[in-house]
């Protein structure tokens, strides 16, 4: 814990000053500031990510988000994604992508939600971002 010390003096303005009161008018206390950790949200590690997926099919692994809690406790990370008719899913603990349906690139060719980073045992606001994967084409084959 980062700690700051130093010394207060406090001195008194004598009317009068004598070779009796002199010593007496000026006293010393020390002062330790010691400099508290606030809670504050996590930070993700971009501020936005862009996967591409192949449409037609269950992708178990898009690619992963990552945040970390700035705070020394560096509490363990929860992850969900906003939207909550979304096509994909996310791993609470892992933060990696996946996919719950087929995606079809005609009629959807980008896909953009957030995704929520919240710290476990943490009533504080939790920092939300932009996710953007973009479903590839799929080429047919004869
Ligand atoms: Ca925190
Ligand atoms: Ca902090």
């Amino acid at each position: 814990m980062p700690v700051h010390t130093f010394t207060v003096e406090v001195r008194e303005e004598l009317a009068v000053r004598t070779p009796e009161n002199s010593r007496s008018a000026i006293t010393t206390a020390t002062v330790t500031i010691k400099v508290l950790d606030v809670d504050e949200p996590p930070m993700f590690s971009q501020p936005s990510y862009t996967f591409t997926v192949l449409e037609e099919r269950v992708v178990q692994n898009i690619g992963s988000v990552l945040a970390t809690d700035p705070d020394k406790a560096k509490n363990v990370i929860r992850y969900s994604i906003l939207d909550q008719d979304s096509p994909f899913s996310i791993n609470p603990r892992t933060g990696a992508l996946s996919t719950v349906r087929p995606l079809d690139r005609e009629l959807e060719a980008t896909h953009m939600f957030q995704v929520k980073a919240q710290e476990d045992g943490s009533g504080e606001s939790p920092r939300g971002l932009t996710q953007e994967p973009h479903p590839g084409d799929l080429t047919q084959g004869p």
